[in-house]
C-alpha cells in the first residue's frame, strides 16, 4: 500500500549539518522516493496549524520557538507503508528512549531537539502535505 508522509527536518537537523544523512536513510529503504523538498524557515502561523493539536500544552511555546529557530527541510516521501515506517525510522519522541539505528536514537538527547517530524496517520499526512506543499498533485 503506497502512501505518502510529510517529512520535516527540524532545525537542529539542519544546524547540525545532519540533512545528507538522514534523507540517505530514507532514500535508502526500498521503493521509497521523494515526491517534494523544500528548505524554509516556518512562522507561527505554519506552526500553529501544524502542531494545532499542542496548542495550550505547556511544551506549545517552547516548540514553536524552537521550530522557528532557523530552516527546516520539508519532504515529501512516497512508497509503501511510508507513514508507519518513517515513524519507525525515527524513532520514539525522546531519543534517549529511542533505539539505536532510529534517527532520535542515534543523533538526540533531548525531547524537544529530536530532529525529525514524520506524519503519524494518514489524516495527518493529507492535512500536512496540503499544508506544506498545496500544489503536490
Ligand atoms: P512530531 O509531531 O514532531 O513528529 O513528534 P511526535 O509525534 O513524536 O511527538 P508529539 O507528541 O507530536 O510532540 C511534538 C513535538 O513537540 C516536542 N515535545 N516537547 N515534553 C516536552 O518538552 C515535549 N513533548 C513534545 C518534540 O519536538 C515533539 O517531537
Ligand atoms: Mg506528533
Amino acid at each position: 500500500m503506497s502512501q505518502r508522509s510529510l517529512v520535516l527536518l527540524k532545525p537542529d537537523a539542519v544546524r547540525r549539518g545532519l540533512v545528507g544523512e538522514i534523507i540517505g536513510r530514507i532514500e535508502r529503504k526500498a521503493g521509497w522516493s521523494l515526491a517534494a523538498m523544500e528548505l524554509r524557515t516556518l512562522d507561527r502561523a505554519v506552526l500553529e496549524q501544524h502542531y494545532g493539536e499542542h496548542v495550550g500544552r505547556p511544551f506549545y511555546e517552547p516548540l514553536v520557538e524552537f521550530m522557528a529557530s532557523g530552516p527546516v527541510v520539508a519532504l515529501v516521501v512516497e512508497g509503501e507503508r511510508a507513514i508507519e515506517g518513517l515513524r519507525t525510522l525515527a524513532g520514539p519522541t525522546d531519543p534517549i528512549a529511542a533505539a539505536p539505528g532510529s534517527i532520535r536514537g542515534d543523533f538526540g538527547t533531548v525531547v524537544r531537539e529530536n530532529l525529525v517530524h514524520a506524519s503519524d496517520s494518514e489524516e495527518s499526512a493529507a492535512r500536512e502535505i496540503k499544508l506544506f506543499f498545496p500544489g503536490l498533485v
